[in-house]
């Protein structure tokens, strides 16, 4: 399978991350996509450069204000007193507040949803290039390929069309798949990040033709916390279009795998014309923040089902965060589903 990849990713150095109070090096580093990169290159699959797709695919997805914000943020921060290396807004307007900031600080908390997303010098050349590798893969499924592996970091399901967080800037699986929307009549997009794609539900939210499911640990004590709950369809034109499966914390491979089968058959009810895959591997038993308890068969099994639902398929790379595994479990997910492609 083509794996589109770039080193474009390695601008993006986010420092640190604040977790239940304590400073920590932050877990989305740049040897994530190494470790992936090296998995598929020992595999034998063919890497390509992504090609340079411009505004358009992004701004058909995101809003005009917060593109403009995620552009200057790091240069408008260098020019405030005593600047530091990473934009990290500290306040999010909460409930009851509707005012706008003109200032860096109250910008970067109104277009951020978390501070575990922070804006150094090469974040948005990065995050650009995540979302062109997501958009490649697309356009090589669009022209004909079975399949395609966009290696993106950062990741994006997190990212909301004005707002970003949880290590994500610009939504590549959103982009991808608007961008798919162009030449196919309907898509599906099946999330199994550990994490719920809270931002890619958003950005479908009213709409029918892209179908959201996602598998994800039960938001009511776990990250995003306010969105991935089963009761979330979908609103307007979009209802009935979005599926939440959340699991309960420390599901093994048999929930999961029952969870996926059920996200499959919305997946085959709806009948796309191409499915979309939001990669993690942070639902692995040993993943720093996961909370379930998928092994790396679990994810052969995954590729395997996902691969024998026969669609046209562009697989983005979200999470995942043991670096010592990362490469096993991307190994035993595509050789699943390439076995499944026979
Ligand atoms: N104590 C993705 O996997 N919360 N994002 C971290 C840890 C944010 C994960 C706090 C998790 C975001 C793409
Ligand atoms: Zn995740």
């Amino acid at each position: 399978m083509k794996t589109v990849y770039t080193p474009a990713h390695e601008r993006h150095r986010p420092p640190t991350i604040l977790t239940r109070g304590v400073v920590v090096p932050h877990w989305e580093v740049a040897r994530r996509a190494e470790e992936l990169l090296a998995a598929v290159q020992r595999d034998g699959h063919e890497v390509v450069e992504p090609a340079d797709y411009g505004r358009a695919p992004r701004a058909a997805v995101h809003d005009p204000g917060y593109l403009a914000f995620l552009e200057s943020a790091w240069i408008r921060w260098q020019k405030q007193e005593n600047p530091t290396p990473a934009v990290q807004p500290y306040a999010h307007p909460g409930r009851h507040m509707h005012g706008r900031p003109t200032g860096i600080d109250g910008q970067a908390g109104y277009y951020m949803a978390t501070g575990s997303a922070p804006i150094v010098e090469g974040t948005w050349e990065a995050a650009m290039a995540a979302a062109h590798a997501a958009t490649h893969a697309a356009r090589l499924v669009l022209d004909g390929e079975d399949a395609a592996y966009a290696l993106c970091r950062p990741p994006g399901h997190h990212a909301f069309s004005d707002l970003g967080g949880g290590f994500c800037y610009l939504n590549n699986i959103a982009i991808a798949a608007d961008y798919m929307r162009r030449e196919r009549g309907r898509v599906a997009i099946l999330d199994f990040d550990v994490h719920h794609g809270n931002g890619t539900q958003g950005i479908f939210w009213r709409r029918r033709d892209v179908l959201f499911v996602s598998l994800h640990g039960d938001p009511s004590d776990y990250f995003p916390f306010f969105a991935g709950y089963a009761n979330e369809i979908g609103e307007g034109d979009g209802l009935g279009f979005n599926l939440n499966l959340p699991l309960a914390p420390g599901a093994d491979d048999a929930a999961f795998l029952d969870a996926l089968d059920r996200a499959l058959e919305a997946v085959r009810h709806f009948a796309p014309e191409a499915l979309l895959v939001s990669v993690g591997f942070d639902a692995f038993e040993a993943d720093p923040i996961g909370v379930l308890r998928v092994t790396t068969p679990g994810f052969g099994e995954i590729g395997r089902r996902i691969g024998a639902v026969g669609l046209p398929t562009v697989l983005v790379q979200e999470g995942g965060y043991n670096l010592e595994a990362l490469g096993a479990n991307l190994s035993a997910f595509l050789g699943g589903f390439a076995g499944a492609r026979g």
